[in-house]
Formats: structure tokens, C-alpha cells, sequence
């Protein structure tokens, strides 16, 4: 194995800069797309806060060539400084100086994507984590915060456009062909907030009254011909800007705020200052190209990227590791923000979906890490489920425990302590801690434990007492460096229900419950147990009501007591759960059935439950949506000792066909009832309603009928939105017929000049279900509209194959074979995307034996590639350590 070891930086080794550099003034000149001049002139100080006197001046560099520097405006001479592939080294300079570099960069040549790069119509930067050292030389982490001057020349004709971040300050032409722009922003800011863009786009113009009073133009920059995609997101926009006002009291502090639209991209947004930079995935819309899903996650990202303006920008992160502080906290605020426009319980139990499929395998694989990482070999690998959507829960029960108004006074001590610094998760807990005057110290382990906690809990009634006991026992499993683990402090949200479907009032007998009435018990050690008296007979415990903490909760229900939690619950989102555990558990069975090779039978009250949601489906569309879709695969997948796609797959799939055949008429009457007359509206109460129906579709599809293979095809045919278009064409797509693939030519032959559109097409194909899919997979790797160099279309096609659990895991290794094959070319293109390929593999060891042996062989064949990047080296170093 020749996998290159990289440096591992450990948070225990932290140390504050040994020199500040308030000041940055860039001039950079885009010469031609392969060639860009980077003048930097740099005004660095001695950090006092640093214990190293006399130490060099270290500067970051990545593929940044270097023509000069001068210190004090005077040139030094190549033996005053040393230059390697990482650093410029200056030993010898004093107190405060001036440092002034010119250096050459290749845009069109930069395929990773970070850094100054070129897309289509230009010139577009991503700096975070580790981009601003691939432009310029620079002291490249977050604690160094500067306020930066940017000039800007490139040609006039080609690239109209002149953008940075802060504010226009003057502009004018020169040389007759090109022209130049000057930006400040007066905000300092850490380096990974840089952005540049030169392009040719065209734009949309609006504005914002603050509740101040100040008007701020708003402008987004998309490529020609795409302006009727970019009204939707202005309008997010607004909407987020008045929703922090009204939420948090937080006003936006620039007189310009710019959005810009790229294809190339390798994140869905960045958060740069008064310049938002987005994956032209997550912020163009319209409604014959985009879904339902698509409007409302460009809502959320559109509002995430502003929400940063305040959790991360304002104040930032003293280094990578506390990238949980602003992540975290600005997911959370994206979720309530999102509660607030939709239904609260649908964001919820979809939050919590996006948690089990991603974070809770993530957290029992050879990557975990806890939300606050102890140590990284490369930072990019560490923009994980773990740290976004985890650290999010983590904000989350926060709020639990200290309740909403404390929370929010928290918020604003923390503003008011740290506005303009750069800070650590403690310094948040701390704030939350003060504001409230809970105690949190425990708390803060969840911030440096890794893994899943289980919850294992018992219920027991004492009839003649008339009270209910709950037994609670709380365990983490070890994972990679942490063997053992200490009992966290967690808000457990738990109502009893009665026989009736009543809730049964609460009379906690125990000082841990922090409130006895609302059913919140604070938990601290590692075994409790919690008192209910008063309890006329004996309940149907509701535990961890909306989700109250990211933990598995193991509790021995019977099919009957989940029944009674789905059709009387108060709290929605364990409504929704019970309804997951009653298939979750009928579908483990199953499986077990299916692998011992017995034949796999439902029993009816399934079908009776789901009848149920189905009748009461008018009350809530949305909700019924969720409640009727069954645990995904992964989920699935997660609960066995040893897994087996294959036997998921099946079981699952005769789950739905059993359920299509038992409720066909109820399914096509929902199907008909749902439909939403009108034009297309992205709002909640439509989405709702269209995702009922076309889930109602789905099922129906699975009976493989000539009747519901023609209501897929009519509803492709006359479908005005995408959500429509795309649900016929995933339905037909999984059906092995004779319409299939006229289907899906037909649809790519519409829309081929649309290049969201295909990435949906490519999706499609790689996620069917057919044993064909792999072939097809690796047919589109070289079709024209395929290109490893677009992350798109590379998590379009590669990234929805990997998902596709049932062909990526083919017994035959084909899967496999060819995700390692593309994996490996990637990675000498753009590393950061190729290691999210490679970790499709790194759950090996969970596998049955025949999947777990091809596994690792693609793991240790991917190790052995010659000139593997660091990303990649990292991911594969791991999982087969
Ligand atoms: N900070 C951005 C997303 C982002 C993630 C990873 C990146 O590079 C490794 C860059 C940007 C956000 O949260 O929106
Ligand atoms: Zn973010």
C-alpha cells in the first residue's frame, strides 16, 4: 500500500497566530483564463498574544506560484525567504511591516475547484476551508481576520461582471479592451470569506428596508438567459432577512448584498461577506424545472448562506475544528426558519430521516468523529453529517433544557461577547450556559464524544400503586479513539398516553424532571429511573417527543402499543415514529425470514394502519406523506448485525407491493382526491398535496400493472412541474417494461440543454432499481453529458449510485468495481469530491462476508493507485485501519 500519510493536526495542539495581519490590499489581474497575477500586499504584526518572539513569518501556498516579495517596499532576494510546495517562509522581520508578494496563478487549470477557478461564463472563487492560500500567499486559518481592499482588472467584453466582497468603491476602464473594479469590505473577516467573481452574467436588481430603516440593494448574478430562475431566490432572501430580524433581532450590516449562481461548484452554497456564492443546483427555480424539494431546499439554502452573515461571519471560528460552531448553529436556525415557512412537524421528521441515513451510519463507521473533532489529517473531509446536522441537534437541545426565551437571550449574550472574534463551541455553550443559569458543564461532552447514544428503556406499571415506572439506561458505543464513554446530559421529552388515546397528565416523582407538567426529564447519569403517579392505568409511553435528542431509543413496544402511538400520539413526530417502528420491526423479521429462506408474509394490521393514515390523509397531506414512506434501505440496513442489500431490498419492496395490493383502491382514490388544481405553487399546503399523490403513484407503480404503468406515463405526459414529471419518470424508471426506455430517452432528449435537468435525468437512471442499472451507469460515465470535472453531474450519476444500496452492492462486485474505477480518476481531478465517492466504501466491516471481502479489495485497489491525493488517502487510510 502506498498511501501517502499526512500530517495529522490534533485541537489539543492549538496556538494563536504568531502574526496578525489586520490589513490585506489585493490587486488581482486576470490576465487570461490559464494565467491571473496576485498582488498581495499584506499589513502583518507580531501577534502578543504569542509566545514566539522571534519567530519567521510563515505563509500559507498551494499551487500559487511566486515571483516576489518585498518587505517594507523593499525587494528581498530569493536567499531572504524560503519557498516549498506549502509555505514562504520570511525568518528575520520585525515587530510590523508591510509584505508585499506578487505571485501567478492558473485558474483554467485549477480543477479542484478551490481558489480562483474558471466555470463557463468566467472567473469564480471558493476559499473555505483552505482555498485563500491557493490565490495568494497568507496565514491561512480563521483567527486571522483582516479587512481586505480587492482591485479587480480583467477583460471588459468577456467579463462584464467585476465582483468582491464588501462594497463597490470605485470602477472605470483601461487599455481599452479590459477595465477594473475596486471592492472594500469593511467588516474584518477571516480568509475563507474571500470571494471574487469575473464574469459575463447578467442580473436580477431588488431591494430590502431593514426594520432600521436602511434600504439594501440586492442583486443576483446569474448566466445570460437564466434570469427567470432567479426570482424565487431574491424572494427567499427577503424572506430570511426578515426572518432573523423578527427571530433574533438580527439585521443584516451591509448596504449591498450580492448572489451569485455557478455550475462549478463544490459545495451547495458559500457564505463569503455580502457575496453568497451558489451551486447553481441550489438557488436557481422554476417550476418545469425544478421540484417541490428543489424550491424549498433553495429556500433553506438561501436563507443558511444569509443566517451566516451573523453564526460564522460576525463571529468565526478560532480554527477548523470548532466548525460545529457556526455550522451547527446555522443549521439549527436554517431548520426553525424552515419549521416556521413549513409544516414544523414535517421539517422535523425530515431532519431527523436526513440524520439516520447519513449522521447515524457516519457516527458508527471508521470516520466518526465527535461534532468537535480532536484531530483531522485534511479539513475538507470533515464537512460531515456529523458536524452540520449533529451539531445542529446539539443547538437543539440546548433550547430543550434551557427553554426558548433563555435561548434566545443566550444568543444575544453571545453576539454581545464575541461579536467580531474568532471563537470556540465553548464560548457558545458558555453563553447559553450564563443566559440561563443551567448548568452545562456536562452537556458539553456531547461536543467531544463521537457515537450514537442508545437509550435502552423499560416500562413498568404498578397497578395497585397506580404508577408508572420508566427505567432509562443510557450507553455510547466505542468508536475509532474513544473505547470508552461517559453518561451525557440529554433532554428526554416523554408523554404516557392511556388506553383511551388520552394523555395522561404528569406528576413526576423526581427531582432530575425539570418540569412535571410537559414531560421533559433531564438526564445525567448513566442509569435513571423516573416515577409517574397518579396513572390510572397502565400507558403507552411517548418517549423523546420530537426527536428531543440524537440518540437511538430502544424500548420494547408491541405491534398493539405502536398502533395506539400512531393513531392517538399528541406529539407528531413520534406519531410518525411509531409508524416507522411498526414496519421498521415487521421489515427485520422479514429480512430474517427472507435469509433463512421462508417465505415473507405481512400481517393485515399493517395494511389497516396504513389504511388509516390514508383516510385521515386529507388532515394533514404532508404528514401523511411521510407517515405512509417506508424506513429507507440504509435505515434498514442499519439495525442488522450484518447486511445484507439484497435481502433489504427484497423485503422492502414486498412490503410496498403487499401494502399497493391491499390498499389499490384507496391509493388511487387519494391519488385522484390530491390532485392540486391551478397553477404550480411551491407552497407548503401544495407541496404537501403532490407529495401525498405521487407517493400514492410510487405504490401503485410497484404492482407493475398495465393500469398504473399507464397513469405514470399520462402523468409524465401532462405534468406542468417537474415534482409531477420526475415522480412518473422515477416510477416508470423502476419498471422493467417496454415504456421504459423511450421514457427516459424522451426525457433527456427534452431537456438536454438544461443542465439541472440532466443531472436529474443521470440521477434517475443510477437510482433505478433494475440489475441493469450498473451496465447503464457505466454506459453514461461516457456519455456527452457526463464529465468527471462537474461535481454535479458527478453526484447526479456516481453519487446517486452509491445510494442506489441494492445495485452499488451487487453480490457480483460490479458496483463496486466501477465506483472504484471512476473514484480513482476523479481523485487526480478534484480529491475533495472524490473522497465523498470513496466513502461509499468505508462501512465494510458492517457487511456479510461474501460483500465485506470485495469491499476492502476496492479499498485497498483504491489505496494502491498511484499519486492518490490526501482526501482520498485519509477516507481509505481509515476505514482500513
Ligand atoms: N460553508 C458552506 C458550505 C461549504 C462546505 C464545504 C466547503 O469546502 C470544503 C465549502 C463550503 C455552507 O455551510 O453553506
Ligand atoms: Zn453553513
Amino acid at each position: 500500500m502506498n498511501t501517502p500519510s499526512s500530517a495529522t493536526v490534533y485541537l489539543k495542539d492549538y496556538a494563536p497566530p504568531r502574526f496578525l495581519i489586520p490589513e490585506v490590499d489585493l490587486d488581482i489581474d486576470l490576465l487570461s483564463e490559464d494565467n491571473a497575477r496576485v498582488t498581495a500586499t499584506l499589513d502583518v504584526r507580531r501577534n502578543a498574544a504569542a509566545s514566539d518572539p522571534k519567530a519567521a513569518l510563515a505563509l500559507d501556498i498551494d499551487e500559487v506560484s511566486v515571483e516576489s516579495v518585498a518587505l517594507d517596499g523593499v525587494l528581498l532576494a530569493p536567499d531572504r525567504y524560503a519557498l516549498d510546495d506549502t509555505q514562504l517562509i520570511v525568518p528575520n522581520v520585525p515587530d510590523a511591516f508591510r509584505l508585499t508578494t506578487t505571485s501567478r496563478i492558473n485558474p483554467k487549470g485549477n480543477t479542484k475547484l478551490m481558489g480562483i477557478y474558471t466555470s463557463s461564463t468566467g472567473f469564480f472563487s471558493l476559499c473555505e476551508a483552505q482555498g485563500f492560500r491557493r490565490i495568494t500567499p497568507f496565514i491561512d486559518r480563521p483567527d486571522v481576520m483582516a479587512k481586505y481592499g480587492v482591485t479587480l482588472h480583467a477583460d471588459k467584453v468577456r467579463y462584464p461582471v467585476l465582483l468582491a466582497n464588501g462594497n463597490l468603491v470605485g470602477q472605470g476602464e483601461e487599455g481599452g479592451e479590459r477595465h477594473w473594479a475596486r471592492w472594500e469590505d469593511p467588516f474584518p473577516k477571516p480568509s475563507y470569506l474571500f470571494a471574487v467573481v469575473a464574469a459575463r452574467l447578467e442580473s436580477r436588481k431588488d431591494s430590502f428596508r431593514t426594520r432600521s430603516g436602511r434600504t439594501v440593494a440586492l442583486q443576483f448574478f446569474v448566466e445570460p438567459g437564466k434570469l427567470d430562475q432567479g426570482a424565487f431566490a431574491l424572494d427567499s432572501l427577503k424572506h430570511a432577512m426578515t426572518w432573523d430580524e423578527q427571530t433574533y433581532g438580527l439585521e443584516i450590516d451591509l448596504d449591498e448584498y450580492n448572489l451569485v449562481a455557478v455550475g462549478d461548484f463544490n459545495a451547495g452554497a458559500m457564505e463569503n461577506k455580502g457575496l453568497n456564492i451558489f451551486n447553481t443546483k441550489l438557488v436557481l427555480a422554476r417550476p418545469d424545472i425544478s421540484t417541490d424539494f428543489d424550491f424549498s431546499f433553495i429556500d433553506r439554502t438561501v436563507a443558511h448562506e444569509y443566517f451566516h452573515n451573523w453564526t460564522g461571519n460576525r463571529v468565526t471560528c478560532r480554527d477548523w475544528f470548532q466548525l460545529a460552531l457556526k455550522e451547527g448553529l446555522t443549521v439549527f436556525r436554517e431548520q426553525q426558519y424552515a419549521g416556521d415557512r413549513y409544516s414544523r412537524a414535517v421539517s422535523r421528521i425530515q431532519a431527523v430521516r436526513n440524520l439516520r441515513a447519513g449522521q447515524f451510519p457516519e457516527d458508527a463507521g471508521p470516520m466518526a468523529h465527535p461534532v468537535r473533532p480532536q484531530s483531522y489529517q485534511q479539513v475538507s473531509n470533515f464537512y460531515t453529517a456529523t458536524v452540520y446536522s449533529k451539531g445542529a441537534e446539539l443547538v437543539r437541545m440546548m433550547q430543550t433544557l434551557v427553554g426558548p426565551q433563555a435561548f434566545r437571550k443566550a444568543i444575544d449574550l453571545y453576539f454581545k461577547r464575541h461579536d467580531g472574534h474568532a471563537v470556540t463551541t465553548d464560548e457558545l455553550v458558555a453563553a447559553v450556559q450564563d443566559a440561563s443559569g443551567v448548568d452545562l458543564t456536562q452537556f458539553k461532552l456531547w461536543y467531544d464524544q463521537s457515537g450514537t447514544p442508545r437509550l435502552h428503556i423499560s416500562g413498568r406499571y404498578d397497578a395497585d400503586a397506580r404508577r408508572y415506572e420508566l427505567t432509562v439506561i443510557q450507553q455510547t458505543p466505542p468508536t475509532p479513539g474513544q473505547p470508552t464513554k461517559l453518561p451525557m446530559h440529554m433532554p428526554l421529552l416523554v408523554g404516557l398516553i392511556d388506553d383511551k388515546g388520552r394523555e395522561v397528565p404528569l406528576h413526576v416523582d423526581r427531582p432530575g424532571a425539570t418540569s412535571e407538567s410537559d414531560g421533559l426529564l433531564s438526564l445525567r447519569e448513566e442509569k435513571e429511573v423516573f416515577r409517574f403517579l397518579d396513572v390510572p392505568s397502565r400507558p403507552v409511553p411517548s418517549l423523546g417527543r420530537g426527536f428531543s435528542a440524537p440518540v437511538i431509543i430502544e424500548f420494547d413496544y408491541s405491534d398493539e402499543d405502536l398502533q395506539h402511538l400512531l393513531s392517538y400520539d399528541s406529539d407528531p413526530f413520534n406519531r410518525w415514529e411509531a409508524g416507522q417502528r411498526l414496519a421498521m420491526n415487521l421489515l427485520l423479521k422479514g429480512v430474517g425470514e427472507h435469509r433463512a429462506g421462508r417465505p415473507v408474509e405481512f400481517p393485515s394490521y399493517l395494511a389497516d394502519a396504513f389504511a388509516r393514515l390514508l383516510d385521515d390523509a386529507g388532515r394533514d397531506p404532508a404528514f401523511a406523506a411521510e407517515a405512509l414512506a417506508l424506513p429507507p434501505e440504509v435505515v434498514i440496513a442499519e439495525q442488522l448485525d450484518e447486511i445484507d442489500p439484497e435481502a433489504v431490498h427484497e423485503v422492502r419492496l414486498a412490503m410496498r407491493i403487499f401494502l399497493a395490493q391491499r390498499l389499490k383502491e384507496k391509493l388511487r382514490g387519494a391519488y385522484d382526491a390530491f390532485a392540486t388544481p391551478g397553477a404550480y405553487s411551491p407552497d407548503a399546503a401544495s407541496i404537501g398535496r403532490r407529495s401525498l399523490r405521487n407517493l400514492c403513484m410510487a405504490f401503485l407503480a410497484d404492482l407493475g400493472d398495465e393500469a398504473s404503468r399507464g397513469l405514470c406515463l399520462a402523468q409524465l405526459e401532462r405534468a406542468d412541474n417537474m415534482s409531477d414529471a420526475m415522480a412518473a419518470l422515477t416510477a416508470i424508471a423502476n419498471c422493467d417494461c417496454a415504456e421504459r426506455r423511450p421514457a427516459l430517452d424522451a426525457f433527456y432528449a427534452k431537456w438536454k440543454d438544461e443542465p439541472l435537468v440532466v443531472d436529474k435525468w443521470l440521477g434517475v437512471e443510477a437510482l433505478s432499481r433494475l440489475r441493469s442499472t450498473t451496465a447503464r451507469v457505466r454506459e453514461l460515465t461516457a456519455h456527452p453529458a457526463f464529465t468527471l470535472k462537474n461535481p454535479n453531474k458527478v453526484y447526479a450519476l456516481l453519487g446517486s449510485f452509491g445510494v442506489n444500496h441494492v445495485n452499488f452492492h451487487a453480490a457480483d462486485g460490479s458496483g463496486y468495481e466501477l465506483m472504484l474505477e471512476q473514484s480513482v480518476a476523479l481523485d487526480a481531478i478534484n480529491p475533495q469530491v472524490a473522497s465523498r465517492m470513496v466513502r461509499n466504501f468505508e462501512r465494510y466491516k458492517r457487511f456479510e462476508p461474501g460483500r465485506r471481502a470485495l469491499m476492502r479489495a476496492a479499498l485497498e485497489r483504491i489505496a494502491a493507485a498511484p499519486a492518490l491525493s490526501k482526501e482520498t488517502a485519509e477516507v481509505v487510510g481509515k476505514a482500513l485501519a
